[in-house]
């Protein structure tokens, strides 16, 4: 929903699918969490093709990042992503196993929380091309926790993380 400029906070959104129709997920986990008062998806990532990481055995995901403008607090926006996640049917059957849809908070403003169930920077982030390639695409001058520029993060090399441009489906 669209918010006004005051008392909102910029924040960024991972976005991962690597089950059912991966695009699918994608682009209804953006319009359900656009829907909601209190949160403007205000820019969004191409999506990329992406080797798993982690747990290998398992299908290639669909990446993206996305930029929110919003008015909750962390907590409450962690509350409102795993209300998206449940509407897309993601069960939590395996920590790092397939998923319908799987919504990170990656950057809230420049806050720091560290809480059992909420780590604010993402924990991973800086480690994952899946996380910085398509975060870089939209904010390349965004300032990381480790004081490098996205830009600068996202040309590094990642062994072993495969990351392509996401062609679409074909008829
Ligand atoms: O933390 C996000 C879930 N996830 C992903 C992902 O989104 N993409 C890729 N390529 N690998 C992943 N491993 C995990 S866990």
């Amino acid at each position: 929903m669209p918010l006004d400029e005051g008392n909102c906070e910029l924040a960024y959104l991972g976005l991962g699918s690597n089950l059912g129709n991966r695009e699918e997920n994608l682009k209804q986990a953006v319009a359900l969490l656009d829907a909601i008062v209190g949160i403007e998806v205000e820019r969004l990532s191409s999506w990329y093709e992406t080797a798993p990481v982690g747990k290998i055995d398992q299908g290639w995901f669909l990446n993206g990042v996305a930029r929110i403008k919003t008015t909750m607090p962390a907590r409450e926006l962690l509350r409102a992503v795993m209300a998206v996640e449940q509407r897309l049917g993601r069960v939590r059957r395996e920590r790092w196993g397939p998923r319908t849809i799987d919504i990170d908070i990656l950057l809230y403003d420049d806050i720091k929380v560290t809480e059992p169930d909420l780590e604010i920077p993402h924990p991973r982030m800086l480690e994952r091309a899946f996380v910085l390639i398509p975060l870089a695409e939209i904010a390349p001058d965004l300032l990381l926790p480790d004081g490098r520029r996205a830009a600068e993060a996202a040309r590094e090399g990642f062994p072993g993380q495969e990351v392509l441009p996401y062609k679409g489906t074909r008829c």
